[in-house]
Parts: structure tokens; sequence; C-alpha cells
């Protein structure tokens, strides 16, 4: 049977706050965890991914979960390790132990973002799109911990068929703010159907998707993504016109336009630890 009652993890956060706002129509029931309060939703369980009994209480009766909780952006070793490598799995250990069938995974394109991106600019030809099925090049500690949560979730599928679609999420924001994200972005409606397909798709075992919207200069091959029943209805195209004009089209020349995981790969390491 289709999910209903659904477990958001890192509800207060920016993709948090989007999907509390889009899920419900689906008809989901969804349970809220952060561990930060959030405003206007008193029954929220607020905690942190560390405290594993606060995680299996959380997850306890619910059908399914959508991972989003832990650091978005790059940081230090020490606290990616406990916020996104240990606390992802303890979400799944939580989720093993109290028997629920799947997880949604918020993973991200810096798992890949030493790829190098399609060259040139404008739409990419299909056999150019850069496939699901290409080696883990995390750009940061932050991508290595996606590479993890992602073999994490294949172990488990693997080992105690608990079902995982993870989500390598381009940019997921109202609107495209840079050119790179012209080719990434995923509009929060599309992020809405895609996490809608991923919790009612018979059968994913472990999938890995690229998240993101039918963008005109799309970068990445969504056909795992339409595999599942997803069909984006947003391009990215409309902000071009703005985008280009001020800053240009992406230089190949450029570190920072080179690959996939743009600035991501260039931007100075957050050492020492
Ligand atoms: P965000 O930083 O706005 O939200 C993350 C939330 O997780 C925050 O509310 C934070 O309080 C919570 N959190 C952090 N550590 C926690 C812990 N130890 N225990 C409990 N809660 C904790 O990030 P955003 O943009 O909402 O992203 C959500 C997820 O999606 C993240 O996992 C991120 O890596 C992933 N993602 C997001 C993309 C985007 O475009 N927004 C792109 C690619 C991946
Ligand atoms: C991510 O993984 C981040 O969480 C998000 O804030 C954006 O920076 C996004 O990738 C991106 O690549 O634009």
């Amino acid at each position: 049977p289709a999910p209903r009652t659904v477990l958001l993890t890192g509800a207060a956060g920016g993709l948090g706050t989007l999907m509390r706002g889009l899920l419900p129509a689906y008809g989901y029931e969804l349970r809220l965890f952060d561990v930060v309060p959030i405003e206007g939703e008193p029954d929220a369980v607020v905690a942190d991914l560390a405290d594993r009994e606060a995680v299996r209480e959380a997850v306890r009766g619910v059908d399914a979960v959508i991972h989003l909780a832990g650091i978005s952006l790059e940081s230090t070793f020490d606290k990616i390790l406990r916020a996104n490598i240990e606390g992802t799995y303890h979400l799944y250990e939580a989720a093993r132990e109290e028997n629920v069938g799947r997880i949604v995974f918020a993973s991200s394109n810096h798992a890949v973002g030493y790829v190098p991106r399609p060259a040139g600019p404008g739409p990419v030809a299909p056999g150019d799109l850069i496939p699901v099925e290409t080696r883990h090049r995390p750009d940061t500690f932050y991508g290595l911990s996606k590479c993890f949560g992602e073999d994490l979730a294949q172990l488990y599928w693997d080992r105690h068929g608990l079902e995982t679609v993870s989500v390598r999420i381009g940019s997921c924001f109202m609107e495209p703010t840079s050119v790179r994200m012209l080719s990434v972005w995923m509009s929060p409606g599309d992020g809405a159907r895609l996490f809608h397909a991923a919790l009612t798709a018979e059968d994913v075992g472990h999938s890995i998707v690229y998240g993101s919207s039918a963008n005109t200069r799309l970068w990445w091959d969504l056909s795992t993504a339409r595999a599942l029943g997803y069909e984006p209805q947003d391009d990215s195209e409309q902000y071009a016109p703005k985008l280009l004009a001020e800053h240009g089209e992406l230089d190949p020349e450029k570190a920072e336009h080179a690959c996939l995981g743009g600035h991501f790969t260039t931007d100075p390491p957050r050492w020492p630890h």
C-alpha cells in the first residue's frame, strides 16, 4: 500500500520548509523532525540525529521517511561525520529496527561533483548526459557523506530489504540564481512530484536518481527518476535571459565551471579539521 505517514527529517530547513508546504496535498501525514524547533509546529520532534533513542521513537509507526536532516554544505570533517555519516546511520538502524519499509534519501550532485559537466553552452545531446551509473567523485567532505549515504542505502537494501530512493538533488530553491543552476535546478513543485514518485513507486530496491526539473540545459540523465513515475513540469529556461545577461555563459576555461559540482570543486577546503 502507498505510504501515508511520513517522517520528514530536516523539516526546519530550506527544502524541509518547501516540502512541508507541498507534500500534504498528496495526502501524506507528515511527522516533522529537526534539531531546531519549527515555528507554529508544536508537535514537531526536536531532537538531534545523534540521539539514537529519539530517532528510533521518531520513526516508530511511520510508513516511510524522507531524510533531509544534516549539514547541507561543506564543513569540517568532524561535523560532517557526526551529522551526516553517523546521523544517517542512526536513521537507517532505527528504520530497520522499527520495520520502516522505505527511505527517500536526500543525496546530492556533490557526490559526483568532480564529474566533468557536458561541454558547451545550451542544450546537451541525450547521449552526452551524465548517467546515474558514474563512479562517485565527491567534491567535498559533504559530498563524501552523500556517497556514504548512497552506499549505506545499498547495504540496507541488500542485507535487510529496506528500500531507498537516493535523490541526487541539484539545486532546489524557489528560483535558479546562477547560470549553473539553469542546468541543475529543481523547482519546489517538481521536488514534491519527485518525492511523491519516490515514495509510491513499486519495487524500487535501492534506486539512484538525479533530482531536477526538465531543464532545457539539463546536464544529467533523468531516466531513472522518470522510471519511478516522475514527470517534471518545470524548466529553468524562463530565467535564462536574465541570468545570462548578468553573468554570461559558463566559461569552460574556469575550473569552477568545469565540473558538475561548480564552485564546490574549487572553494578552499574548510581545513584544518
Ligand atoms: P538546510 O541546511 O536548510 O536544512 C537542513 C536541516 O537539517 C536544518 O533544519 C538543520 O537544523 C537540520 N539538521 C542538521 N543537523 C541535524 C542533526 N544532527 N539532527 C537533526 N537535524 C539536523 O538544507 P536544505 O537545503 O534544506 O537541504 C536538505 C537536505 O537536502 C540536506 O541533506 C542537503 O544536503 C540535501 N540537498 C539539498 C539541496 C538543495 O538544493 N536544497 C541540494 C542537494 C542536496
Ligand atoms: C547542495 O548539495 C546544497 O545542499 C545546496 O545548498 C546547493 O548548494 C546545491 O547542492 C547546489 O549544488 O547548488
